[in-house]
């Protein structure tokens, strides 16, 4: 028996050889030369991502740039997109401002070669090979929800303050956020949405705007790293503090404060880093391995995943996904254990 045990694993060992053997050494790999387009360049969140991004680079001895537009527009990214082409980019890694807007562009690229990964933020199926996204999006919707009836004690009125109106990931975060509500939540009423644009100014602007056209307004939910902050400083300076609550989706280093003051607020998030790290090592893996990017398929995501070192392709809200991981949710105990 264990002669026989023996011979299988033997024979395991040489048809691992082989198989590994058909694969093209590792010089023959294509060198990649990566654009890293965040829907903004100015966002510390994508800033995060990118030294994730940067360590991947190294990694895989790649060239890596980042391409962040001036504007949050699709358009400010069409830009990018073929600008990254023309100058001999083989790899985008992008956070897609509109779902649809960049296909066309993107189709392109993809006919030249180029290899395009989203995460974050998505586009349709057409437009890329796989996208990463940061947590399950109903998971996310539904935190959200959570927390609002949370600080809302279970009634009342909820605003949200969102990006921009065509946000792929906030626009199917807060749908599901919605039919949570309907579900679990019957007793609170979302009043409106409001649109920061991911800028401090504007985020700060639609604050007060909505507290001052809604009185009775208790919770300001933030799916926006940038709209989440504005709002719980503003809220933290103003007359409203305790009596609106601010949560979503936003940075420990940058939530702290409301979170520990009277203001109480709640954020949660992913790990940024380790985002833009697993988005270049699947890049990679598809380029370079020419992975399977099928539902149900194992993408290897790179030694220095912080995660799961393969990750595998599941169906999301707008086509074929791999999820990073939960997200940890921020709070006066652990807070300060984090920083970024
Ligand atoms: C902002 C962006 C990004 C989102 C985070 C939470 O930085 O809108 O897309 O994922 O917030």
């Amino acid at each position: 028996m264990k002669k026989l045990l023996a011979a299988i694993a033997t024979a395991a060992l040489v048809t691992t050889t082989l198989v590994t053997g058909t694969v093209a050494p590792a010089s023959a790999a294509t060198k990649l030369k990566i654009a890293h387009i965040p829907k903004l360049g100015t966002i510390g969140y994508f800033q995060a991502a990118d030294k994730g991004v940067q360590r991947a680079c190294k990694e895989l001895k790649a060239t890596c740039a980042y391409k962040g537009p001036t504007e949050i527009t699709a358009a400010a990214q069409v830009k990018e997109i073929n600008a990254a082409v023309q100058s001999g980019y083989n790899v985008i890694i992008l956070a897609a401002n509109d779902k649809d807007a960049l296909v066309p562009a993107l189709k392109a690229a993809q006919k030249k070669g180029v290899t395009v990964v989203t995460y974050d933020s998505d586009v349709a199926q057409a437009g890329r090979s796989v996208f990463i996204n940061q947590a399950s999006s109903k998971g996310i919707g539904q935190a959200l929800a959570a927390s609002a009836n949370d600080l809302a004690g279970g009634s009342g009125e909820i605003a949200v303050l969102s990006t921009t109106p065509d946000a792929t990931n906030q626009n199917v975060w807060i749908d599901f956020m919605k039919e949570e509500i309907a579900a679990k939540y019957p007793n609170l009423k979302l009043v409106a949405t409001a649109y920061g644009l991911d800028k401090p100014e504007e985020s700060t602007t639609e604050t007060q705007g909505l507290i001052q056209k809604y009185p009775n307004v208790k919770v300001i939910v933030a799916p926006t790293s940038v709209g989440i902050v504005a709002a719980a400083k503003y809220v933290s300076g103003s007359s409203s503090k305790g009596k609106v609550f601010v949560t979503g989706l936003g940075l420990p280093n940058d939530m702290k404060t409301y979170i520990k003051d009277g203001s109480n607020a709640q954020a949660s998030l992913w790990d940024v880093e380790n985002f833009g790290y697993v988005a270049v090592q699947v890049a990679n893996s598809i380029k370079n391995a020419k992975a399977s990017v099928k539902v149900g398929a194992k993408i290897a995501s790179g030694k220095g995943d912080k995660g799961l070192k393969s990750r595998t392709v599941t169906k999301g809200a707008v086509g074929n996904e791999i999820i990073l991981g939960p997200a940890t949710v921020f709070t006066k105990a652990n807070v300060d254990q984090f920083n970024f």
